[in-house]
């Protein structure tokens, strides 16, 4: 653009001047020859007027739609008393249109860009309704937690590194892979950097990476995705599991305090709080989790190997109730249910010494440390049924000298949903892949 672009959100400090803005038409509203429309750009929403006297610009503004995307000359005037919103940030101006370019003239839309959609006619419509001011802040606040990740990780000597999405093997020795036709071999999508991180811990110590992962569920719920981004770190010379839990628990106040820095208005918008992370998280076993389940709840669900959806919810009301805290940890689940790199805690044999965070009612992590030891982690190979020499590549990094190491998967679309009080995480995806979609439906 020749002339020089002001930013919507700066024109307060251009009252009275002539300026060039740029950016969408948002609503268009006609008051007899007094044509008025708001124009939005990254930065914010100005109201237009174009008044007759300025006869090109004012036939230009009549043709103009919602999503039209101009260009508009014009002068930044404060708008009568009586006029100004002082719930909007320019609210007390006005841009008076002098002169109008129009760079793309939109055709018509499906529907009002401020109508109520179901889910469904949401997603169809993607490339439109992430226009939504509820849409930009949802994918705000995800780039804010991204960038938090980085920066706390970084800041405590990990190095961020990017894993292989095609890989030979499951990430995990679990199910649930896509298989991928690789030059006439199997190949699969990885449903983790869980191996390669590991790997990286004895190149760099510590690691984390911000992947998309793979998962071949059949589910079709409110917290399933079939591709998710998961935020992993993974890091070496730990005394215990609870070494990862305390970085965790860093990484989350941080996060927290650049919401709050810098995203007070998103979190206004979608009605919900940025919540308080304790300086330790509080912290039961499986065990204790399960007896305050049938306690409190009156369900027994003692000896059971994992929690449902149900038992997450009550633990976390436990939690806020009884802690004052959003998250809690969850230790020491049977070793028989945890991958087969997951440690064992001599401790409190047959039990991990790993851990799930939940959070506002659902898991947002599965973390552990890992067993580092070669000759241990072949038996446990062996002991899930698993064939060591299919892992050859992965055993090398143990064959050759590894500490004591341990990380979490940190489900990205999970917290941002619960962050915002969402109640399906596909609106905490961009563009979710779901049983049913990929972009758009694969069958009616
Ligand atoms: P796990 O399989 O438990 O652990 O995944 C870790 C976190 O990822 C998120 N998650 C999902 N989010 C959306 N849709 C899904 N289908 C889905 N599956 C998982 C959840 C979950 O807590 N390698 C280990 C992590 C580790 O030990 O470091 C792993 O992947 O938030």
């Amino acid at each position: 653009m020749q002339t020089e672009r002001v930013l919507i959100g700066d024109l307060k400090k251009h009252s009275g001047k002539e300026v060039t803005i740029a950016g969408w038409v948002d609503v268009r509203r006609d008051h007899g020859k007094l044509i008025f429309f708001d124009l939005r750009d990254r930065s914010g929403k100005v109201q237009v007027v174009a008044l007759p006297n300025h006869a090109e610009a004012h036939k230009l503004a009549g043709d103009a739609r919602a999503e039209w995307v101009l260009q508009v000359k014009g002068k930044v005037n404060a708008r009568p008393e009586k006029m100004v919103n002082k719930d909007e940030a320019n609210g007390a101006l006005e841009l008076e249109a002098l002169e109008i370019i129009v760079l793309s003239a939109a055709k018509e839309l499906p529907f009002e860009q401020s109508a109520e959609l179901n889910l469904d006619t949401y997603l169809d419509y993607l490339p439109l309704t992430l226009r939504t001011p509820r849409a930009q802040a949802i994918f705000k606040v995800q780039a804010v937690i991204i960038a938090a990740f980085r920066e706390f990780l970084t800041s405590q000597g990990f190095t961020e590194f990017q894993s292989p999405k095609l890989i030979g093997e499951d990430a995990e020795g679990g199910a649930n892979t896509f298989e991928v036709e690789y030059f006439g071999h199997k190949a699969h999508l990885a449903t983790s950097p869980q191996l390669y991180k590991q790997i990286m811990v004895g190149a760099l110590e510590r690691v984390f990476s911000t992947s998309n992962v793979y998962r071949a569920e059949k589910h079709s719920t409110s917290r399933h995705l079939n591709e998710y981004t998961s935020l992993d770190f993974e890091m070496g010379f730990i005394a215990d599991h609870t070494d990862v839990m305390e970085t965790e628990t860093g990484f989350l106040q941080l996060m927290a305090q650049r919401l709050r820095e810098t995203c007070a208005a998103e979190f206004a918008l979608l009605k919900s709080d940025i919540p308080t992370v304790p300086e330790k998280i509080p912290s039961l076993k499986l065990r204790e989790a399960q007896k305050i389940i049938k306690e409190e709840y009156g369900v027994d669900c003692i000896n059971e190997p994992d929690l449902e959806p149900q038992h997450e919810r009550w633990l976390c009301e436990y939690a806020a109730k009884k802690f004052g805290s959003d998250f809690i940890f969850i230790t020491h689940f049977p070793l028989a249910k945890r991958p087969f790199y997951t440690m064992e805690d001599d401790a409190d044999p047959g039990y991990a010494k790993g851990f799930d965070l939940l959070f506002r009612g659902i898991e947002i992590t599965t973390g552990a440390q890992r067993i580092h030891e070669y000759d241990a982690l072949v038996a446990a190979l062996a002991r899930k049924g698993l064939n060591p020499e299919k892992f050859a590549f992965y055993l090398q990094a143990f064959k050759y000298g590894m500490p004591p190491h341990g990380g979490i998967g940190l489900g990205l679309e999970r917290l941002t949903a619960k962050l915002l009080g969402l109640e399906n995480v596909k609106e905490a995806t961009l563009f979710p892949r779901d049983l049913n979609r990929i972009d758009i439906l694969l069958s009616k």
